[in-house]
Order: structure tokens, then C-alpha cells, then sequence
């Protein structure tokens, strides 16, 4: 049913044009909660000499909502439409925008003439009805307050948990102290339950942040119209990429008997802006052909992830690095964590050692060397083939000499 305002002031002046008139709505009913029936209304009116006009809703509190503010109008034949969805501007600070609840509410247009005539006012009354009016709220949210992105598997991201009470979409930007917006997340659509995302400190185009503090912006919108933000600081300390390079290579000797031990001898070089983190063996660890890194020692030198290097060396492809050594020259009690880690430090140059012992009843190997860093890849790999004849008589001919 359509809605007729009420004028306060209506020109009685034959022949001028009144400034507002014909302010209706196109339904005195709204149900704002997307299910395609009564979603939206229309307040039209129309202006009749140039003005601004604007239009508020009122609650039955006295609590004023504005839609439109001081915005300028030409006069004209056909009525202006403003659609109404049922969304207001929040009245809390974390609330952008909302659906306002069911209730009795009174819109207002004003229409001031721009020439300084009186300004032209009418009402009228509407009913908010089954409002979806429950905000996408950013519930349960923990940040991390600070990590440091640079590859030495400690504090390295940054994680971001909440939970939505409905399907929403999340936008999460952060801005930097000269108020540069950096995205992390654009418009993705997540279900009621818990959500999380891994920021490891790079910007969309893979370039690392700087050190600093930022104000992280988190904005769930529901498909009604509520739009919710928390936003919080989280700081980048020490940001960095790492890399190494390997600078000798050699492995000897190429005729070994079965049983006996080659042994693989490495340089190699911290190339990168920041510490790399290594972990065992040590250098000068003798494993068996038989031995994979992952499975000695009661499974302590295992792949741990999140950026680990060490120097690596395989034979006849395929197996994944099975022989590693920690990128350190220093015995174990001597590493930044004794017995478990150490660094090689940006410009530091170390030789490795590591030693295998041939158990296979392969006559011919190709062992080559690689940097595995754990988690990421093998930023060096294939280098130093060397095949190794194992020594079973009727291969001679084929095998070359020492
Ligand atoms: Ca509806
Ligand atoms: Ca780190």
C-alpha cells in the first residue's frame, strides 16, 4: 500500500512551483531480510525549484538516522525516487551499516530552496516488519599482535581465527603509518563457523612489508545489508627473505666396494638480508644408503616445515633428498639452540661435510646435491652429479677411473 505524507508547510502562492510535493512511498511496509518480498521501498517526491534536500528516518526513540544530506536537486517534472533497503548507518562505531529493527518509524524530506526560500517539509510513517537486523559480528577474533616474515621457521606469519555467526562477506586490509592500504583478503565469502587466514607479510604483488605497525580492518557483510569492522594493530619485525647459494661442490670418492662410504663435501653461502635456520645431523654424519634423514635418531632431525635449510643429497632421482646435513661447521652444543638448531648468518660461508655408506646392490649411482629448504622447496638442486660405480667385478669396463 502506498504511504502519503504529510506536509508542514504547504505554499499556497498561485502559479509558483511548490519547492516539495507529491512525497509518497511506494509501500508502508518493509521486511528487510533478502527474501524477495517487501526487501525495499521507495520515498519519492518531487521539487519543484532548485533545492537540497534531505531525508531522515526517526525512531520511535528520537534516534535520527540521515539517508540523504543537504544534496542538491534541479526542479523537475518526474518524481525522484530514493530506494530504501532497510539500512541505516550504524549507531556503534564497529557497525559501518545496519538493518534497522522491526518498529514504527517516521521519514522526513526537507527541501530548502537554494535561492533562501522557507524550507518545505513532509512525513510520513513506515513499518519495519521480520528485519534481519543480526549484524555479521567478527566474533571470537585473536590476532597475532607480532611476527617477524623471514624464512626462519620461527614467528614467520601472522594467523587471523574468528567466527561468523552468519554467511558473510570479509574484506581484511591493512594500512601502514603513511596510511597506504595494502589488501590481504578481497570480498570472499565465508559460512557460519570458524575462519582462519595465514599472512605471511607480503603484499599481493610478493613484495615483503617493511618493518612497522599496522592497523588491520576486518569488514563482514551479510547479503541484507549489515556491515560490521574490527580492526587492531599487528606489527612486522625484522622482515626478510632468505637464500643461500652453493659455492663448491664435490663428491668422492667415484669407485667405492659395497660396504665402504662416499662423502660429499659442500660450501656454502648465506646470500640472503637475514639469518638462516638450520637444523641437523650435523655435519660429518654418517647415514646408510638404507637411512632416510626423516627416520634417524628416533625421528628428530624430521622435516619440521616452516623454513628449515639444510644440505641435501640424493642418488638416481626421485627420492627426495633422503641424506640432509645442517648448514652449520659448529659441533651441536656449540648451535644458537644446542642440540636442536643453529643459524648460518647472512654472509657467512660454511663447508659441510656429510658421509654415506653404500649398502645397495646398485652397480652404478648418480648422486647429486641440493639446499632443501624445508617446507618451500629445493632453491638449489641437481648440482655436483657425480656417478659412483660400486664396486661388483663385471661392471669395471663400464665405470670410470679415480
Ligand atoms: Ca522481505
Ligand atoms: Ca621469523
Amino acid at each position: 500500500m502506498m504511504g502519503v505524507a504529510v506536509f508542514a508547510l504547504v505554499l499556497a502562492a498561485c502559479g509558483q512551483q511548490e519547492t516539495l510535493s507529491d512525497v509518497r512511498t511506494s509501500s508502508d511496509v518493509i521486511s528487510p531480510n533478502s527474501d524477495g518480498v517487501d526487501d525495499s521501498l521507495t520515498i519519492n517526491y518531487t521539487i519543484g525549484t532548485p533545492a537540497t534536500i534531505s531525508v531522515f528516518i526517526d525512531d520511535q526513540a528520537g534516534q535520527r538516522y540521515t539517508l540523504r544530506d543537504k544534496q542538491p536537486r534541479t526542479p523537475s517534472g518526474e518524481p525522484y525516487s530514493l530506494v530504501f533497503d532497510g539500512t541505516v548507518q550504524g549507531t556503534d562505531p564497529n557497525i559501518l551499516q545496519q538493518v534497522l529493527p522491526d518498529g514504527s518509524y517516521t521519514y522526513t524530506v526537507e527541501a530548502t530552496p537554494v535561492d533562501g526560500g522557507l524550507t518545505s517539509t513532509a512525513t510520513g510513517e513506515i513499518v519495519v516488519q521480520d528485519a534481519a537486523d543480526q549484524p555479521p559480528s567478527i566474533e571470537d577474533l585473536s590476532v597475532t599482535e607480532q611476527f617477524s616474515p623471514n624464512e626462519d621457521a620461527d614467528e614467520d606469519v601472522a594467523y587471523f581465527t574468528y567466527r561468523l555467526p552468519v554467511t558473510a562477506t570479509v574484506t581484511i586490509n591493512f594500512t601502514d603509518q603513511s596510511n597506504t592500504q595494502i589488501p590481504f583478503i578481497s570480498e570472499l565469502a565465508e559460512g557460519p563457523f570458524a575462519q582462519s587466514h595465514i599472512w605471511d607479510g607480503s603484499r599481493p604483488d610478493g613484495s615483503l612489508v617493511s618493518t612497522g605497525t599496522y592497523t588491520y580492518t576486518i569488514t563482514a557483510r551479510d547479503q541484507i545489508g549489515n556491515i560490521v569492522q574490527r580492526q587492531g594493530q599487528i606489527e612486522v619485525v625484522s622482515p626478510g627473505r632468505s637464500s643461500a647459494q652453493v659455492t663448491f661442490a664435490q663428491i668422492a670418492p667415484v669407485r667405492v666396494a659395497l660396504g665402504s662410504e662416499i662423502t660429499m663435501t659442500v660450501r656454502v653461502k648465506n646470500t640472503g638480508d637475514v639469518p638462516i635456520k638450520t637444523q641437523g645431523p650435523p655435519s660429518g654424519h654418517l647415514y646408510s644408503t638404507d637411512d632416510i634423514f626423516s627416520s634417524i635418531e628416533d625421528h628428530k632431525w624430521d622435516d619440521k616445515g616452516g623454513g628449515f635449510w639444510r644440505v641435501a643429497l640424493d642418488w638416481g632421482g626421485g627420492h627426495g633428498y633422503p641424506f640432509r646435513w645442517a648448514m652449520s661447521p659448529r659441533p651441536m652444543e656449540q648451535w644458537a639452540k644446542p642440540g636442536e638448531w643453529d643459524y648460518l648468518q647472512p654472509g657467512e660461508e660454511v663447508e659441510i661435510t656429510g658421509r654415506v655408506r653404500i649398502e645397495q646392490r646398485e652397480d652404478r649411482m648418480q648422486f647429486y646435491i641440493g639446499l632443501a629448504h624445508e617446507g618451500v622447496g629445493y632453491p638449489v638442486n641437481n648440482v655436483a652429479r657425480t656417478l659412483v660405480c660400486v664396486g661388483i667385478p663385471n661392471v669395471e669396463d663400464r665405470c670410470p677411473r679415480n
